[in-house]
């Protein structure tokens, strides 16, 4: 028997889509390593690019279809009405409905909740995916979505792969090390090589590493793992813990080393390779400003979306996320192992540094942060007023 994800890949199949695009939720891992393996794949740095990408494919009579979590639709909605919807151009969008069903992460609940009342309001169809048999809908929907170039949303609910037998293979990255690193099926475009950046601390080593040299500093932590890691090396209010908002820890830390007009208190960011690809147009708004001088960005670079189960960013192919960094103009150091972490943070700069911190893929088996989210808003407030 057919687990859901296979049944949807076959749907999928049957309606011709010819061209997907992913940005990763770890709810939907098992469907995006059948997709990515099984399609013409382009893995994403944002989900608005996807929009951008699958209407040029649809322009040359494409059937593209996108796979992203609900908190992509926030960043994909002027694109879809101005750009898909405009032209008249045909969309799948295959939605991880999170905050609404079994639910652990409570910053997913205010984009989750009212999504259903986001595509609405912008005349986008959906259809609610809650169970298996709910699937017999997608291939009607589908045939109407190529056929009269229309925008859907197949609304996916994590009801729907309770108990699925699907095996996910490792991660995606151990599937590429397993094959001697050849080319992810259709990604990337043309083939290119999956490579571990580091062969010496994860991410947890790394925030272990830097943690006794972190305290008396502001410290705005990336999303999912890097936050829930950071806390259970040990709490302190200095801590700003991201629960949700992807791409947004670099722009907090900027904005709150710019509100320091004598730049003379550190503000440590510790973001991640995903998130900044997704918003990498805030490295050069830190390196152009004047201020924000006090401002470290320590990019832990695992080649990895590696909350959500591993999918390798472009950094495990052929962007070197330092040389990015510099080339915004950014003073930027590579460093690999305690020493090189700790020497790198000390080190004085003219303006805003960017430690490029190369790590080996994995998360550590931490639970969620029990910390409500007023409650480090004010802790941390608090501490900022000592500041
Ligand atoms: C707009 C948006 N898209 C997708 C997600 C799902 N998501 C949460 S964390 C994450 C991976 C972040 O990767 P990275 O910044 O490299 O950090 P890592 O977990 O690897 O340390 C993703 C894709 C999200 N929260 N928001």
């Amino acid at each position: 028997m057919l687990c859901a994800e296979e049944k949807l890949t076959e749907m999928l199949r049957e309606g011709g889509v010819d061209f997907t695009a992913t940005l990763p939720c770890d709810r939907i891992k098992g469907l995006l390593g059948l997709v990515s393996r099984g399609f013409f794949h382009v893995p994403l740095t944002r989900e608005e690019e996807g929009v951008g990408i699958c209407a040029g494919a649809a322009l040359t009579g494409k059937r593209p279809a996108m796979f992203i979590q609900n908190s992509g639709i926030g960043n994909m909605i002027n694109a879809l009405l101005s750009l898909t919807g405009f032209y008249g151009l045909p969309l799948a969008v295959f939605v991880s409905h999170r905050g609404v069903y079994k639910e652990k992460i409570a910053a997913q609940a205010p984009m989750g909740l009212k999504l259903p009342g986001i595509l609405r309001g912008a005349g986008i169809g959906f259809t609610a995916i809650d169970s298996a048999s709910d699937l017999a809908l997608v291939p009607k929907i589908l045939e109407k979505v190529y056929l009269k170039n229309r925008i859907h949303a197949f609304l996916l609910s994590p009801a729907l792969w309770e108990g699925s037998k699907l095996k996910i293979e490792g991660n995606f990255l151990e599937a590429g090390r397993k094959r001697g690193g050849p080319p992810l099926a259709g990604s990337f475009g043309s083939p290119k090589m999956v490579k571990t950046l580091s062969k010496n601390l994860d991410r947890y080593g790394i925030l272990s590493a830097i943690w006794p040299f972190l305290e008396e500093k502001a410290v705005v932590c990336n999303l999912g793992f890097p936050s829930r890691e950071l806390y259970h090396i040990g709490h302190r209010p200095s801590h700003f813990y991201m629960l949700g908002s992807m791409g947004m820890a670099t722009p907090v830390g900027l904005g709150i080393a710019l509100s320091d007009t004598n730049s003379s208190k550190e503000v440590v960011v510790i973001d991640g390779d995903g998130s900044l690809l997704m918003n990498p147009g805030t490295l050069a708004t830190a390196a152009c400003l004047s201020g924000g001088k006090n401002l470290t960005i320590l990019a832990v670079d695992n080649g990895a979306y590696g909350s959500t189960g591993n999918q390798p960013t472009l950094t495990a192919g052929c962007i070197d996320l330092g040389a990015v960094a510099k080339g915004f103009g950014l003073e930027t150091v590579k460093a690999e192992g305690e020493k090189e972490l700790a020497n790198a943070l000390g080190r004085k700069t003219k303006g805003p540094k960017f430690i490029h911190a190369l790590a080996l893929p994995g998360n550590r088996d931490v639970p969620v942060i029990p910390l409500g989210h007023m409650e480090i808003k004010r802790e941390f407030m608090e501490f900022l007023r000592g500041f």
